[in-house]
């Protein structure tokens, strides 16, 4: 019953961040461990004062070998909590590596589109609320202004072709984690996604857009606020102005592979 787990017992994980989310986390992790093709996951909790990670432990039995946590001290935000997770599945193996929402504002059957994108072809694919077929449900109007006003602004000023630069919703290959030094990466809300997908475009990497539709959280509250905000607003335009005078790729490369022999790098990466 368990054979496709066995079988390719490294291939994919999914990184789940967790603050304050004891509502959602049993049900987003049947729901991931339910889905056909077999998901290992990894639970970020930044010390949930509500106990998200004792929950997650009494679920081990029930998931043996793969549900894994790692739990940080306090709140420490979203980007670094990826990381971490970057990290730890890079060096455990795993080919492709998701993130994903603890909140059910991802559909987890939205998955295998997003790890089809990548087995297809892409190296980056990117759970979409802007292109066609995707969709926002039950999000306030100035949530999703907020949101479609950072989309268009991050295009204005970094130019680069993605239409949902701020989604949380994300299959990398792990090639392209392994590429960036992870280390330069030091946003943290929705400027670390943006970020992310920055380095990765400006690697040469392929991004894909897969519509999905985004739902709004219904039990828990939101973490969003204004330094997330703000922080958005200025790292876009330092994101764009490291890249306007000194060479962003030398900056965000991993060392063993760049600068020179990135792109001879990507190139062996491609005919696998
Ligand atoms: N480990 C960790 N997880 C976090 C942190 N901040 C947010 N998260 C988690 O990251 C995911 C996204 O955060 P949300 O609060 O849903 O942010 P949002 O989607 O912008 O806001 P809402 O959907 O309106 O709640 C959720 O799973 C959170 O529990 C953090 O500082 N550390
Ligand atoms: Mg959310």
């Amino acid at each position: 019953m368990f054979s496709h787990h066995t079988r390719h017992p490294l291939e994919k994980i999914v990184i789940i961040p967790t603050y304050n989310e004891k509502d959602n986390i049993e049900a987003i992790i049947d729901a991931v461990m339910q889905m056909e093709s077999g998901y290992h996951i990894l639970i970020i909790d930044d010390g949930s004062p509500d106990g998200t990670a004792t929950i997650v432990k009494t679920l081990f039995p029930k998931y043996p070998g793969q549900l894994f946590l790692e739990e940080r001290r306090g709140k420490l935000g979203l980007g670094t909590a990826y990381i971490h997770g970057f990290k730890w599945a890079i060096e455990r193996g795993y080919q492709y590596i998701f993130e994903m929402d603890a909140d059910f504002s991802h559909n987890p059957a939205d998955l295998e589109n997003l790890f089809e994108a990548c087995s297809g072809g892409a190296d980056v694919a990117v759970g979409s609320r802007y292109v066609k077929g995707g969709a926002i449900e039950n999000w306030p109007a100035n949530r999703v202004w907020l949101s479609k006003g950072a989309s268009l602004y991050t295009r204005i000023i970094t130019w680069m072709p993605v239409n949902d630069p701020t989604a949380g919703f994300v299959c990398y290959r792990r090639e392209v984690l392994e590429s960036i030094n992870l280390d330069k990466i030091h946003f943290v809300g929705y400027a670390f996604q943006i970020e992310m997908k920055f380095a990765a475009w400006k690697l040469g990497f392929i991004i894909k857009e897969v519509p999905i539709t985004f739902k709004d959280r219904k039990l828990g509250v939101s973490k969003m606020n204004k330094g997330i905000v703000k922080e958005g607003i200025l790292g876009v335009l330092r994101l764009r102005w490291n890249s306007m005078f000194k060479n962003y790729r030398n900056q965000v490369a991993q060392k063993k592979f760049g600068p020179g022999n990135l792109f001879q790098h990507r190139e062996l990466i491609r005919e696998n």
